[in-house]
């Protein structure tokens, strides 16, 4: 049994000791927005960040039914055959509307769940995108701490939610499947772009022609990009999540993608400039909260978006004069 309420101390010590009970109570305390416990979490996670880093994370997107839970069961069995300690992690804002989450359905892990070396964490429900990157990015933090050492990070095929995925890994893998006009055309070129690794899955429903063809398509279309200097090329490779068939050419492709960032630094430069834009946007972000409380500044602008409405005042006028209130010097 643990008691109700943790010290900071206690959360830290069972963090480190790897405990899980106190590693989700851990991640409750960074899930909550409560300024209180916003407090409390900052100075949780400040003192596990020098035992944290130590991982590979790996980030999943795709889109509804392409069968990421289950990749992620047999992978997740499949890293575990391989000596790591794997943390599952989500990000899915949808969850505020579903009511559930894309981890929601544990039962989906058959796999995993239970398994001594395995954490997986659903994503909160009732957190706007923002909130639950946050928490997510310091759930990894903590679950590193933990001594997990592959990081997956599961987000839904939509919206921001693989940028911010793409914000906090070391790598993106794309899960997809033949037809269903989820090809080339249904990838976003912003998408295209952040994507190291393609992975048809179902490969036991295709036909092996469609399956060339497919690659053929995707291989035509990555060549429209520039060559990757500090990354592995992307590479399109099939699996068979439900069947366990194609992990092994998936973990060469980790290896070799860990091994050539690493060596070459951009390993630890994407972590670095990780961290350095979620500091600019945690502030940016505190900022524009802070001045969407303030009364002056409230008035002002409606004032300000009369002129500008009334064509009185430009724009880009009415913005310089509004900043010139906040006398920022
Ligand atoms: N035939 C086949 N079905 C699969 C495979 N992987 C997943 N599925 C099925 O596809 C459906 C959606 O899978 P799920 O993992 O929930 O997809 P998600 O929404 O991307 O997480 C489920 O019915 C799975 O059993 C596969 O490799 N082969
Ligand atoms: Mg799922």
């Amino acid at each position: 049994m643990i008691k109700n309420r943790l010290t900071i101390q206690e959360l830290k010590d069972g963090v480190l000791a790897s405990n899980k009970a106190i590693l989700g109570r851990a991640i409750s305390l960074v899930e909550s927005q409560s300024e209180k416990d916003r407090t409390n979490a900052l100075s949780l996670v400040n003192e596990v960040l020098p035992f944290s880093g130590n991982s590979f994370r790996m980030g999943i997107t795709g889109a509804p039914g392409v069968g990421k839970s289950t990749f992620i069961d047999g992978f997740g069995d499949f890293l575990l055959s391989q000596g790591k300690k794997v943390a599952i992690l989500a990000i899915d804002p949808s969850s505020k509307i579903s009511g559930g989450s894309i981890l929601g359905d544990k039962t989906r892990m058959e796999k995993l769940v239970g398994r001594k070396n395995v954490f997986i964490r659903p994503s909160p429900a009732g957190h706007e995108l923002g909130g639950v990157a946050q928490s997510t990015l310091e759930s990894i933090l903590l679950c590193e701490a933990a001594g997990y050492d592959f990081i997956i990070v599961e987000t839904v095929g939509v919206g921001q939610s693989e940028t911010a995925a793409k914000e906090m890994t070391d790598m993106l893998l794309f899960l997809t499947i033949a037809g269903a006009g989820d090809d080339l055309q249904g990838i976003k070129r912003g998408i295209m772009e952040m994507i190291d690794l393609v992975v048809v899955n179902k490969s036991d429903q295709i036909d092996s022609q469609v399956l060339s063809k497919l690659i053929g398509n995707f291989n035509q279309a990555l060549h429209l990009f520039p060559p990757r200097e500090f990354r592995p090329a992307v590479e399109i490779l099939n699996c068979s999540a439900i069947n366990s068939i194609g992990f092994d050419q998936i973990w060469s492709f980790v290896i070799k993608y860990e091994s050539k960032v690493k060596e070459n630094g951009s390993f630890l430069n994407n972590r670095n400039s990780q961290a350095l834009n979620w500091m600019r946007r945690s502030l940016l972000n505190m900022i524009q909260k802070h001045l969407q409380k303030n009364e002056m500044l409230k008035s002002n602008i409606e004032k300000f978006e009369n002129l500008v409405t009334s064509k009185r005042l430009s724009p880009l006028d009415a913005a310089k004069q509004i900043f010139d209130l906040l006398n920022l010097g």
